[in-house]
Formats: structure tokens, sequence, C-alpha cells
């Protein structure tokens, strides 16, 4: 491992942060991860070096003191140097090893991890052989990000939908699986093209026939978004049905991507067993 080169503040476990340590586990670059179960970050100062506040320090008059925006209900302590560091004050909260720049959005944290990477003969840089490569994965991580904040405003509220919402998240992951799953058909028919001898064993990935940052940043999307199947009889009882229901049949290349790779020792040392419940449904 090389000596620490970025540092992750977030709430834990969260699929969010898996995307940089996945890739940071492939490319043996060292990332310090601190946290705190979701319910428990209001009891730590968010700052680039961030620790527990004490009972006394938790009070509405610490100058740190603000509403949770986005998922967090309640009072968040965020220092003005994060606040400066990460403007929309949001986690997973990256930092530079020396604390002085913020690195906001996950999928921007999991570029700065490959861009760390020492480089090593034979070692896939994840991130595409040439610029334009490298720009056809970026174009695979603003369509997650996209899909995945859809997700969030999805699931934060999935216990009181109006139809509206359900069926604009209907709309954002057919529109998503859709492309997602024609990618994977495309890169598959390539990679038939390719393979000449019965010996050419080449996987299909998103992108450039090889495992990149794509690939990492949908399968940890993805697999956040499913929680939804934790929700099924509340869904049901609003009158909707499971988004993802059937979803092997009706996108089988997507899903068997997300799961043939979550499976790999890189991915499942990372990601635990937090899709073994959608492993065992199918
Ligand atoms: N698209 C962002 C999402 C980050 C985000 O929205 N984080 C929320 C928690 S899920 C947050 O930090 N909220 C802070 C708040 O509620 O003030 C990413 O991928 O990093």
């Amino acid at each position: 491992m090389s000596a620490t080169v970025l540092k992750i503040f977030s709430y834990l476990p969260n699929p969010r942060v898996w995307k940089s340590l996945i890739a940071a586990k492939l490319l043996e670059v060292d990332v310090v991860v601190t946290g705190d179960k979701p319910a428990n970050l209001g009891d730590w100062l968010w700052d680039a070096q961030p620790r527990l506040l004490t009972d006394g320090e938790k009070t509405p008059d610490n100058p740190a003191a603000r509403e949770g925006r986005r998922g967090f209900k309640g009072a968040l302590y965020k220092t003005e140097e994060f606040l400066q560091a990460h403007p929309f004050g949001t986690v997973p909260a990256g930092f530079s090893s020396d604390g002085q720049v913020g690195i906001f959005e996950s999928n921007s944290i999991l570029r700065s991890v490959v861009r760390a990477a020492p480089e090593k003969i034979g070692l896939p840089k994840l991130y595409g052989r040439e610029c334009y490569e490298a720009s056809r994965i970026d174009s695979f991580l603003d369509a997650n990000l996209v899909f995945a904040r859809e997700a969030q405003v999805y699931l934060l509220g999935i216990e009181s939908l109006s139809s509206e919402a359900y069926q604009r998240m209907v709309g954002a992951y057919e529109f998503y699986l859709d492309g997602i799953e024609a990618a994977l058909a495309y890169a598959a028919a390539d990679a038939n093209c390719d393979r000449q001898d019965s010996e050419n064993t080449r996987s299909t990935f998103l992108v450039g026939g090889m495992l990149s940052i794509a690939d990492i940043s949908f399968v940890c999307d993805f697999a956040q978004f499913l929680r939804e199947g934790h929700y099924e009889k509340s869904l049901q009882a609003q009158g909707h049905k499971l988004i993802s229901k059937d979803g092997l049949q009706l996108y089988p290349m997507a899903y068997t991507h997300m799961l043939n790779l979550s499976a790999r020792p890189e991915f499942a040392e990372i990601m635990g067993s937090y899709l073994n419940w959608f492993r065992a449904k199918q």
C-alpha cells in the first residue's frame, strides 16, 4: 500500500464509499475511512479531522450546528472549514491527505482514487486506455449519478410516495436499465466478434472490454437502489409494486453483471452480505 492518499468521512456502511474502497483495493491505494452508523452522524464533528462530540458540544449555539438537508433529520455539526471544502455539505466527504482539498460526489472521490494509484506494469488503471475511453467512462458515471439521485429521492420517501414520485422512479429506472442493458449487449457482441478462438474469454464490461470505474459505480449505485426490496410490503400497501420486480428476466445482462461483479473477491470483501438477501430471492 502507498501512504494514505485520501481520507473519507461518511455514514457507514455506505455503497457510495464502497466505490472508492473497491477501486482502492484493486489499485493498492491507501484510503482511510472514518464514520459511524447513519443515526450517529449527529454525534460527530463534520470536519477534515472528524471526531465524536462531547454532550456539552451538541448544543444549538455550537457555531457548527446546522439542520440536516438531505437524508438527515435534526442537527448536524459541520465546521466552516468542512463547508468550505464541501460546499454542498454532503457525505461521503473526501479529503486530500493533508485535509486541504475537499472532494465531493462519490464518483469524483472514486476518480481521485484512480488518479492516486501508483503506476504499475500490467495493472489496469480502471479509467480507460486513452482519453476517449476515459470520457466514455465519465459518461457512464454521469448517467449513474442521474439515476442514483432519482433513487435517493425515491428511497428517502419510499414509505409515503405520491404516484408522481413513484412513476418518476419507474421512468428513471427503465431509462437507466435500458441503457445499461444495451451497452452490455453491444459489448458482448463486440467480445464475440473478437472471440475467434475458443480460448478467448474476454468478459463483457461497460467500456473497453475491461473492468473500469464505470462498472464499479454501476454495481454500487444499483445495489443501493435494490434496497427498495426491503420495502415491498410498504409499497404494496401504497398500491405500488417493486420496480425491480423480475429485473433479472427483464434486464438479464445488467442484473447478471451486477451479481457477477459483486461476487468477485475485491467487491465481496467490501460489500459484505449487502446483496445476500437479493441473491437468495433469485
Ligand atoms: N450524489 C452524492 C450524494 C451525497 C448525499 O446526498 N449525501 C447525503 C446523505 S445520503 C448527505 O450528506 N446529506 C447531508 C445533510 O442532510 O445535510 C454522492 O454520490 O456522493
